[in-house]
């Protein structure tokens, strides 16, 4: 049967990633598959960073066809129920407000109910995905749904026109100069451009001065947050320096802090780029779009628990027929890029720079592979049709 609206909590825990994701589903299900997406989030200033159109002084909005609501989700919080919409998702196992869950068990027919889980590629996560819970007093069942990297997950979220839309921006130089407005800056000849989106990383400073002293020049562009502010102490500089419009220079690094773009405009960054650092969940996502080299600063969890993640994906990528010494270089630089061993090492740049070209290849013949796997919010409305009673 049809599902036709849905409901989205999402409590943001840190970050952008909480929201990150919960936007773009909720976009997705509203714009490509007509439901009537309600976004209740408990953290609108998060949330304005990535669509600066969102007041968070308003207790409800619409913007880009979803309703957007302001919940407190702060334990025994009072929470006035609207009706259940068909499909309701608990993002990153958030609790739902208990007014809403009884309401949902009192529907006539009652919703899907969806834990929208964080992103692994280690292989438990096919064995999980789909698994059922039922609530211990209410007629409500929850499935889990996982994003992932292999067949028997949720896969990733990919909007249906992405590949056009990144195809018609590398294509047209009034997109690309437009992207470079909005940066406030110009792509600089000749130079290597990379984005570096990243947590405060004690490998910054050894990397940094490998493209001081490199050959190939590098136009380094870092959103303003804390890499930026690391990367302006770096220069001697004040942390003021690391305001968007600054350039710092030494040797063969241009270093520029660009704004914090919204959501829609990051993907042109990552295309305009020829490796991309990122973080989190939802920008890691975005590079494998961009099939461009990517660096990947995950997010740190007690017990380097973060570090078994890393390794399932490198192991993944490694499996895509890139050739063995840039996966090695690739495992390399991403265990240094996140603190591996006792005594952590600086990356190595030069080998990764070796291999590049081998890295582009494998990057983009992985995200096609990727794409067979279907898209997360397609996959998720036909698996939810599929419980509706
Ligand atoms: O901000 P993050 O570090 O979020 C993290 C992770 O999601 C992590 O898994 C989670 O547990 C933790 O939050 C609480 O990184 P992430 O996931 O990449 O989210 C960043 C979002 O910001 C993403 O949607 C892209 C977006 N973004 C912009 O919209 N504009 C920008 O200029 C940049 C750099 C990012």
């Amino acid at each position: 049967m049809p599902i036709q609206s849905c409901d989205i909590f999402c409590t943001v825990v840190d970050n952008f990633g909480d929201i990150g994701v919960c936007w773009r589903l909720a976009r997705q299900l509203s714009q490509e598959h007509g439901h009537a997406v309600r976004l209740w989030v408990d953290d609108l200033g998060s949330f304005a960073r990535l669509a600066p159109e969102i007041d968070p002084a308003r207790a409800c909005q619409h913007l880009g066809g979803v309703e957007v609501r302001r919940w407190d989700a702060s334990p025994g919080a009072s929470f006035e129920p609207l009706p259940p919409h068909d499909l309701v998702i608990e993002a990153f196992a958030c609790h739902l407000p208990e007014p809403f869950l009884a309401a949902m068990a009192a529907a006539p027919r009652p919703p899907v109910w969806i834990n929208l889980e964080y992103l692994s590629a280690e292989a438990w996560v096919s064995e999980h995905h789909a698994l059922s819970s039922p609530h211990p007093k209410l007629p409500l069942v929850k499935y889990f749904f996982f994003p992932g990297f292999a067949h028997g997950t949720g896969g990733l979220l990919r909007e249906s026109m992405l590949g056009a839309q990144r195809e018609a921006f590398l294509s047209s130089r009034a997109a690309q100069s437009t992207l470079w407005y909005r940066l406030g800056t110009q792509p600089l000849p000749d130079a290597l451009r990379v984005s570096l989106f990243a947590y405060t990383n004690p490998a910054l400073p050894a990397l940094l001065a490998q493209w001081r002293d490199g050959a190939t020049p590098v136009q380094c562009l870092v959103p303003q947050g804390p890499a930026a502010q690391q990367a302006a102490a770096w220069f001697g500089g004040p942390a003021a320096q690391a305001a968007p419009g600054t350039t710092l220079t030494q040797g063969s690094l241009t270093l520029q802090v660009i704004p914090f773009v919204r959501q829609e405009n990051y993907d042109e960054l990552l295309w305009a780029c020829d490796v991309n650092f990122v973080r989190g969940e939802d920008s890691c996502v975005r590079a494998h779009w961009a099939a461009r080299p990517m660096v990947w600063h995950i997010y740190p969890q007690d017990d380097v628990a973060h570090h078994v993640k890393l390794d399932a994906w490198l192991e993944r990528f490694s499996r895509c027929g890139v050739p063995p010494e840039a996966a090695q270089a690739m495992t390399a630089f991403c265990h240094a890029w996140n603190g591996y061993g006792a005594t952590p090492h600086a990356p190595d740049w030069a080998q990764f720079h070796a291999q590049l070209p081998a890295l582009a290849t494998a990057m983009d013949r992985w995200q096609r592979q990727l794409q067979h796997l279907g898209d997360l919010a397609a996959n998720l409305v036909a698996f939810c049709e599929n419980r509706v009673k």
